[in-house]
C-alpha cells in the first residue's frame, strides 16, 4: 500500500453560521441573486423558529465527517483522510478540494450526505468537485448513490419500527415517506431521483412490516416553476379525508436534523396534522447512527480503485 493517503471529500448542503449569514447563504442558493427582503424575512423566521436560530446542520455535518473518519480508520487504518466540502456555505466544495491538494492528496473519493441521486442534487456537488479536482490535478472517483445499502436500510427500518411503537394499535397508521421536492422538469431527463426514493421507501416499509404507506414530497422551493407533488401538507389532507388519524413521517431523503425537517415537518406539518385531527410523529434522523457511518465508509472504500496501487 502506498504511503500517500486517499482523500475523502464528504459533501453536504451547508447552513449559515449565524442569523447574520442567512442573506449570503440564501444568495448562494439562488446562484448569486439576492433574495427580496420578504424572502429573507421568511427564511430568517424559519431559522429563528427552530430552537431560536440554532443551526444544527453544521454541528451534525461535523459529527458525521468525524464519524466516517472513525469508521474508515477502523476498516483501513491510516489510509483515508476526510475533508468537508459544503454546497452553499464555507468550507465550500472547492475549498475542500483545495485543502486536499494542499495536503498533497493525489487520489480521492467524493461522497454526498444524501443517499439518492439527482442531476440537480448530487450531480451538482459532483460537477463542482470534479472541476476543481481537475484544475488541481487530483484524480477523483465519486459515489453517486447508496440508497439501497443494506446497513442504511437496516437503520431506517429500525427507526420506522420504533416510530410505530407508541401509536394506538386499534387504529391504522399511515407511514409517509418523504424527500425534498425538485422541479418537475427532472422527469424530462429521466432522472433516477424518484425511482430511487420509491425503491428505498418500499424496502424500508417491507422490512418494518408497514404495509400502509405512501411517498410524498416536501420542502419545495419558492420559485415560479412547478415542483414535484403532492406536498406533504396536501397529502395530510388526503390522508385525513380517507379516515386516518395517525401518521408516521419518515423523511428518508434526508440524513440530519436540519431546517427542512425541524421546520417543515416538526412545526409546519405537525400543525397541519393537528388541525386535521391527526396524531403525527416523525422517525429520528440518522445523524451519526453507526450503521449510517458504516454505510458511508464501506461505500467510500468500494470506490477506492487505488487499493492495489
Ligand atoms: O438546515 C439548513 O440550514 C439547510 C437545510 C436544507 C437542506 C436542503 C437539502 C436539499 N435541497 C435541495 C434542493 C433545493 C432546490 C432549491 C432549494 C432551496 C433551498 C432554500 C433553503 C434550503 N434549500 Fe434545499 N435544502 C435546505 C435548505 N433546495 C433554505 C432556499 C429557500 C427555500 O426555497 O426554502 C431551490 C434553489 C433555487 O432557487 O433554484 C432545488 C435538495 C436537497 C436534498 C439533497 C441535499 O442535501 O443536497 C435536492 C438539508
Amino acid at each position: 500500500m502506498s504511503e500517500r493517503k486517499i482523500g475523502v471529500l464528504v459533501m453536504s448542503y451547508g447552513t449559515p453560521e449565524s442569523l447574520d449569514g442567512i442573506e449570503e447563504y440564501y444568495t448562494h442558493i439562488r446562484r448569486g441573486n439576492p433574495p427580496t427582503p420578504e424572502q429573507l424575512a421568511d427564511l430568517s423566521g424559519r431559522y429563528e423558529a427552530i430552537v431560536g436560530g440554532f443551526f444544527p446542520l453544521r454541528e451534525n455535518t461535523n459529527r458525521q465527517v468525524a464519524g466516517i473518519q472513525d469508521k474508515l480508520d477502523t476498516f483501513a487504518p491510516g489510509r483515508y483522510m476526510c475533508y468537508q466540502g459544503l454546497k452553499h456555505a464555507r468550507p465550500y466544495i472547492e475549498d475542500g478540494v483545495a485543502n486536499m491538494a494542499a495536503d498533497g492528496v493525489r487520489e480521492a473519493v467524493g461522497i454526498v450526505l444524501a443517499p439518492h441521486y439527482s442531476i440537480m442534487s448530487v450531480g451538482g456537488y459532483v460537477e463542482r468537485a470534479r472541476k476543481k479536482a481537475e484544475e488541481l490535478g487530483i484524480e477523483m472517483n465519486f459515489v453517486e448513490s447508496y440508497h439501497m445499502h443494506p446497513k442504511l436500510l437496516e437503520a431506517l427500518i429500525s427507526r420506522v419500527k420504533t416510530g410505530l411503537g407508541p401509536f394506538d394499535a386499534s387504529r391504522p397508521v399511515k407511514v409517509l415517506f418523504s424527500a425534498h421536492s425538485l422541479p418537475v422538469r427532472i422527469r424530462e431527463i429521466n432522472d433516477p431521483y424518484e425511482a430511487q426514493l420509491l425503491e428505498t421507501s418500499a424496502a424500508v416499509a417491507e422490512g418494518a412490516g408497514a404495509s400502509d404507506w405512501s411517498f410524498t414530497w416536501q420542502s419545495a422551493g419558492r420559485t415560479r416553476e412547478p415542483w414535484l407533488g403532492p406536498d406533504i401538507l396536501e397529502t395530510l389532507k388526503e390522508v385525513a379525508g380517507s379516515g386516518y388519524t395517525q401518521v408516521l413521517s419518515a423523511p428518508i431523503g434526508f440524513v440530519s436534523d436540519h431546517l427542512e425537517v425541524l421546520y417543515d415537518l416538526d412545526i409546519e406539518a405537525i400543525e397541519a396534522a393537528r388541525q386535521l385531527g391527526i396524531d403525527f410523529a416523525r422517525i429520528e434522523m440518522l445523524n451519526t447512527d453507526p450503521l449510517y457511518m458504516e454505510t458511508l465508509a464501506e461505500t467510500v472504500i468500494s470506490q477506492d480503485q487505488w487499493q492495489q496501487a
